[in-house]
């Protein structure tokens, strides 16, 4: 198995994220990616390689997913904090006010000149703090997704995209939950550029795929599941719920499947196996995994009670299905763990494949 490591993450460095009122300490540190990579070293599991994809391909890549306003947006926008004041540059950006949904309430098809209310425009949240190197970190991100789909689609059977910041929450126009480009969509879609007809991706991180899910809403070639923490009480809060099952030619290729806070592994393992029928169901021709290990009992932002050695499980249960696999790194928070957890999945997946 090839893992694409984003050479460039530890430039994406938050100091503070909005939470109940405070400003309290990021917990999306670039310390996770660096345990993955010594633990994938240690176990020798597969090879470690940098991605090497050319500009006009990544661009063109990132283009398929994301909107170009959107785009020139996160390119530009460090430049605009720091021209908003020069003292900004001691500073990460995060919005603080924000166009409601409401037609009649605030519009949107005016991006104010001011770069403070056009933060909000874009962002969904006020805990996803953008710096200097967050652009050069989220593009170099995505062509180590792009990077894990050539090579799946070059013949390998599983390809890890260990990158950050995360993707899954980001959308075609927006960014929030610690992610700015949808690393597994950019995957997905270079899957069906390639020729897959039908792509899965499956969620497992414990926050809703919210980005992916959007993306994908009205389509029918990208079945998208996610299983996580109900949003009735967890994070994103707004998307996530069973009901939400796809729209116009897309309707019947989204699944939710939201668990209460407190799911132990057989429960969590149970819905997998449903989420794991419908991905068979839809005979995919290829399977991307947003995997976040935020599931861990451990995890100090999350609600589900897995254990390392349930995440071998997962990995041969995702590896019966028998399809090229594209892993994409998403949340896991408990830093000391989440090489370990991670590694036991790959290595789970790696031995049933
Ligand atoms: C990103 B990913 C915790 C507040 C939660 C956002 C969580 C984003 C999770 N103090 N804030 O899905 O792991
Ligand atoms: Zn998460």
């Amino acid at each position: 198995m090839k893992t694409f490591h984003n050479p460039h993450h530890a430039l994406h460095q938050g100091r503070h994220e909005m939470f109940r009122g405070r400003l309290v300490a990021c917990h999306e540190v670039p310390a996770r990616l660096d345990h993955v990579r010594a633990e994938l070293q240690r176990r020798a599991l597969g090879s470690l390689h940098e991605p090497a994809i050319d500009d006009a391909a990544l661009d063109a890549a990132i283009a398929r997913v994301h909107d170009p306003r959107y785009v020139a947006f996160l390119a530009h926008a460090w430049d605009e904090w720091v021209a908003l004041d020069p003292s900004n540059a001691q500073r990460d950006a995060l919005p603080s006010v924000w166009p409601l949904g409401n037609p009649h309430a605030f519009r949107r098809d005016r991006p104010p000149a001011n770069f403070a209310a056009r933060l909000g425009l874009y962002a969904f949240d006020a805990g996803t703090p953008l710096m200097a190197g967050t652009w050069t970190a989220a593009r170099s991100g995505a062509a180590c997704a792009l990077a894990a789909a050539r090579a799946v689609q070059d013949g390998q059977r599983a390809a890890f995209a260990l990158t950050r910041p995360p993707g899954h929450h980001a959308g075609p126009d927006f960014f929030g939950g610690y992610c700015f480009l949808n690393n597994a969509a950019i995957a997905a879609q270079a899957l069906r550029d390639a020729g897959r007809a039908r792509v899965a991706v499956l969620d497992i991180d414990y926050h809703h795929g919210n980005g992916t899910q959007t993306l994908f809403y009205e389509r029918a070639d990208v079945l998208t599941v996610s299983l996580h923490g109900d949003p009735q009480t967890e994070y994103p809060f707004f998307l996530g719920y069973a009901d939400e099952r796809g729209a116009g030619p897309g309707e019947g290729f989204n699944l939710n499947l939201p668990l209460p806070r407190g799911t132990g592994f057989p429960a969590w393992r149970a819905a997998l196996e449903r989420a794991i029928r419908a991905v068979a169901d839809f005979r995919a021709d290829a399977l991307v995994v947003p995997m976040g290990m935020d599931t861990f009992e451990g995890d100090p932002i999350s609600g589900f009670l897995l254990r390392s050695a349930d995440y071998t499980t997962v990995g041969r249960l995702l590896a019966e299905l028998g399809l090229p696999t594209v892993f994409t790194f998403e949340g896991g928070y408990a830093v000391a763990e989440v090489g370990i957890n991670t590694v036991n999945l790959l290595e789970g997946f790696w031995q049933a494949a």
